[in-house]
């Protein structure tokens, strides 16, 4: 059994997380440079200062994904490297990185796949009010063209937001995220419909100036429930669940995020569980975000549940298998989430992130053994699989992430990759698991469905 011929196979990063040379050549402060500075913020007092130094070892870095037979590559920019005060002059240095970085990919047969923002908000923005201010979205515009005029001689394939469910969420109501804010509900509908606008008009302008046919989509974050069991009545419950607005966690909701972008306008729930604190809606602003676009990209690592001080979540039980973040194992998450997503909104699924953090480190042989993270991908992908044989039109799956990196709030103790880093030598070494990835792109699939383990 194989994927389609044309499935994309490929790993993902984002720029804070693996690039580090925080002050390098011009490049400007954002909210997480600043606030980890303080040393509280970040597990360990932890910081993307220098992280994997992707900005100066990705060429070794490309060679590496080349040996993996990693064909795309999504990786995100540096708004700050490109405008190092989030508008005006240009810092022509930053530019150079990505369009250095684009070429080096392009030679080893990689395709790029480009977000424009995943998380690192210019400081001097913020300063501004940031997505608060009603500039907000003009200023992203303004940043996008700048990418655009850049690289898309080149680049073809656009995320414009990754995980606004998160950013916003984590950034601005749980406060767990750089800029650590607690808003009500009323700045959040605010924040998140200029968010939308700053979608919008980042689509408008990659459909505007790219100088080849773009292909656009977005980076969301897990956004299903998953059925009980397979009785009629228990999946439509899942997939209500999973559209559901409430007025305390509707920044988490899938529908909140989507519904505007791609059926047109904000889900009636949105209008009823906010009323008065629903974002002031210009005549225009829902055209603007409701810009055509061509894929849902989806970043799906477990099945959606209400997080619970104690006893079990949706999705876990007792004794169930968990990552090193604690998620319950759920393949059945890469079944049901294209399913719903695919049945609600009709645009092409891309699988933009999925994986797992592991107790990875080198063994004594010199080699990182991860059979959890080989057997987690099997269960996942054969999911996928099993999704596309139903009729979810599933363009692609980026393994999420092709280097160890800085984990947010959590540092570097968790290990995504599929390459181990030390962070004091910046020595890398390919995981068994990048070995097997290795397999199952050159099987274009078919490898996933051997249950036995392979060595490597
Ligand atoms: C996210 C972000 C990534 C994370 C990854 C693991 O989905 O939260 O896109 O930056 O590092 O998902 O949590």
């Amino acid at each position: 059994m194989q994927f389609q011929d044309n499935f994309f196979w490929g790993a993902a990063s984002a720029a804070y997380q693996v690039e580090g040379a925080y002050q390098a050549d011009g490049k400007g402060q954002n909210i997480w440079d600043a606030y980890c500075q303080e040393g509280c913020r970040v597990a360990h007092g932890e910081n993307g200062n220098v992280a994997c130094d992707h900005y100066h070892l990705f060429r070794q870095d490309v060679e590496m994904m080349k040996k993996m037979g990693i064909r795309y590559y999504r990786f995100s920019i540096n708004w700050t490297r490109i405008l190092p005060d989030g508008t005006g002059p240009v810092n022509e240095k930053g530019l150079q990185f990505y369009s250095d970085l684009v070429d080096a990919l392009l030679e080893n047969g990689i395709t790029p796949m480009i977000t424009l923002f995943h998380w690192d908000y210019p400081l001097a923005l913020h300063q501004r009010g940031g997505w608060m201010n009603a500039d907000s979205s003009d200023w992203f515009a303004a940043y996008t063209k700048i990418v655009v005029d850049a690289l898309s001689d080149r680049v073809q394939y656009w995320m414009t937001i990754n995980e606004p469910q998160v950013f916003i969420g984590v950034g601005y109501c749980t406060g767990r995220f750089a800029p650590f804010e607690t808003h009500q509900p009323k700045d959040l509908a605010r924040i998140s419909h200029n968010v939308f606008l700053a979608h919008g008009k980042a689509v408008q302008t990659i459909r505007q100036y790219a100088k080849t046919k773009p292909c656009i989509g977005f980076a969301y974050a897990t956004p299903c429930w998953t059925p009980e069991d397979t009785t009629p009545d228990a999946i439509e419950a899942a997939r209500q669940k999973s559209f559901r607005v409430d007025r305390d966690n509707f920044t988490f909701s899938a529908a909140w995020w989507a519904d505007p972008i791609l059926l047109g306008d904000y889900p009636q729930e949105a209008y009823d569980v906010l009323g008065a604190d629903m974002a002031d809606i210009q005549p225009g602003d829902l055209e603007i975000i409701s810009q055509p676009i061509d894929f849902y990209g989806a970043n799906i690592y477990e099945s959606k549940a209400v997080p619970t001080p104690y006893g079990y979540a949706e999705n876990a039980y007792i004794g169930c298998p968990r990552t090193q973040m604690d998620w319950p194992v759920t393949p059945e998450a890469l079944y049901w989430g294209p399913k719903f997503l695919y049945e609600r909104y009709g645009k092409p699924i891309l699988i933009s992130e999925n994986g797992m953090a592991s107790h990875d480190w080198v063994q004594l042989d010199g080699k990182v053994h991860d059979p959890q993270r080989i057997d987690y991908m099997k269960r996942y992908l054969r999911e996928v699989y099993r999704c596309i044989q139903d009729g979810t039109e599933i363009m692609g799956y980026m393994y999420w992430s092709i280097l160890d990196n800085f984990e947010w709030a959590d540092g570097y103790d968790k290990r995504f990759g599929l390459v181990h880093v030390d962070y004091r030598t910046q020595q890398r070494t390919i995981k068994d698991s990048g070995y097997f990835y290795r397999d199952v792109i050159q099987s274009n699939g078919a490898a996933i469905f051997q249950d036995t383990l392979k060595t490597y």
